[in-house]
């Protein structure tokens, strides 16, 4: 019996056969239409069952201080020098981390030593909110290169399965043909994607579809070869709420991050609630942030310069899918510093409306275009320092990317610390408590006195 048919036949037993085929056929059509389709069936090999010696765990998994999850399950270690058959103890680990994804449970922690592995494709596996499976880099030097067996071509795959941590990883090298990503996500729910360090990339740097809850925080991703550095895409859920948090995203063929609802590939075509924060996103070759059909959403103290190195509509652009009907509404675009010396700084197009801007600091080069650029008109802009020219006059060293106001600036103490009900952020992009001073700062910096 295949592996896939196990599983099945597993499911049939919990639930009617019936509501089974459904389910097949409701993922396999959502990844179908999914941006970057995928073979549902992957040529992984799922090894026999392995009766392991388990290490004494670590108390807690410590992502940092944000993510702290207490080890439940078993620690497995994976190392060059292993092999599978071993038990995956420190003394006697694996060697790859294909196998170690077929082994994993809820609980588990995976510790991979120093050293380049061929990627993983992690299928139907399960953690919980609380206990999820960790994937954890145990060096500073884990090189994970595309996979090598199966038909996925990304570094790292994490599919049907929900509450799935990869941590620490670099994440480098990838397919000729440029159709992998480094870190892809599909139809999953609640995974974690920390401290990885993921470019060049052939495809998408890290890319997630049908992934509520997703949280994509402290990753460099850059050099993207075809697509983003970072994209968000596809939703069946109002429940979308992905957290894109203090990444640095760089020299991406298209933007640096982009959020899409994908009408297009079904579901509901909106992603709603997401968080954009304290991102340093920079010198890609089309826009900045790019959002559409997104609402609900709030983008604030990211720091964005130097894009459209060569086509692009903003810094950070709110919009809509051709044909889709579903515009960029009621977000929050709050406390960002914007440089882009070839585009607007903020640009509202396609039928984009509730949307509030205030407190930004932002600077746009390119001659006739505002800074702000509402092309519905149907949006509330209020409180942003704005120029088009003179960047010596308001920040410390722009060739140096020091983009904070120069003290005797008029814009400090300008900004608001509620507007329409909205507060601006508590702390500013490196975590200073606002406001300083005799007021809020516009932009992604809060000076202090
Ligand atoms: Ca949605
Ligand atoms: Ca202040």
């Amino acid at each position: 019996m295949k592996p896939r048919l196990a599983v099945i036949g597993l499911i049939c037993f919990l639930f009617s056969c019936a509501e089974v085929a459904n389910i097949q056929e409701v993922i396999e059509g959502k990844i179908d239409a999914a941006e970057d389709t995928i073979n549902e069936e992957s040529g992984t090999s799922i090894p026999s069952p392995n009766v392991s010696s388990p290490s004494p765990p670590p108390v807690n998994i410590l992502l940092d201080t944000e993510d702290v999850f207490p080890v439940t399950g078993t620690t497995y270690y994976v190392a060059t020098n292993g092999t599978d058959s071993n038990p995956g103890t420190e003394v006697s680990p694996w060697a790859t981390l294909q196998h170690a994804a077929g082994q994993v449970s809820q609980g588990d922690l995976v510790l991979v030593q120093n050293g380049t592995y061929a990627g993983f494709d992690i299928r139907k596996k399960y953690g919980a909110k609380t206990q999820p499976i960790v994937f954890k880099a145990k060096g500073k030097e884990v090189f994970v290169h595309p996979i090598k067996n199966g038909n996925r071509k990304d570094n790292i795959n994490v599919e049907n399965s929900d509450y799935i941590v990869i941590d620490g990883f670099i994440v480098n090298q990838y397919d000729p043909e440029k159709k992998g990503n480094g870190i892809r996500v599909a139809v999953a729910k609640g995974i974690i994607i920390i401290n990885n360090r993921v470019g060049p990339c052939g495809r998408h740097c890290i890319f997630t579809a049908y992934a509520p809850g997703v949280k994509i925080r402290n990753n460099k991703a850059f050099e993207a070869q075809v697509r983003h550095g970072i994209s968000v895409s596809n939703s069946d859920t109002p429940d979308d709420k992905p957290i894109i948090r203090k990444n640095e995203v760089y020299g991406n063929y298209l933007s640096g991050i982009q959020i899409n609802g994908d009408c297009n590939a079904g579901g509901d075509g909106m992603i709603s609630g997401a968080l954009i924060e304290g991102n340093i996103v920079r010198d890609n070759y089309s826009k900045g942030i790019s959002l559409i059909s997104v609402e609900d959403t709030k983008a604030q103290n990211n720091l964005i310069y130097g894009n459209r190195m060569r086509d692009g509509a903003a810094g950070i652009h709110l919009a809509d899918e051709v044909g889709c009907g579903k515009p960029s509404r009621r977000n929050l675009v709050v406390n960002n510093t914007i440089v882009e010396p070839r585009m607007a700084g903020i640009r509202m197009t396609d039928g984009a409306v509730d949307n509030i801007i205030f407190n930004n600091v932002v600077y746009t080069g390119k001659p006739n275009t505002p800074p702000i650029a509402d092309e519905v008109g149907q949006n509330d802009i209020n409180t942003n320092l704005t120029f088009i020219s003179m960047m010596e006059n308001y920040f410390i060293d722009p060739v140096a990317h020091n983009y904070r106001l120069i003290t005797n600036s008029q814009g400090i103490d300008s900004g608001k610390v509620i507007y329409q009900s909205f507060a601006a952020p508590a702390t500013d992009i490196e975590g200073t408590a606002r406001p300083q001073g005799r007021g809020m700062d516009p932009g992604a910096y809060e000076s202090t006195p």
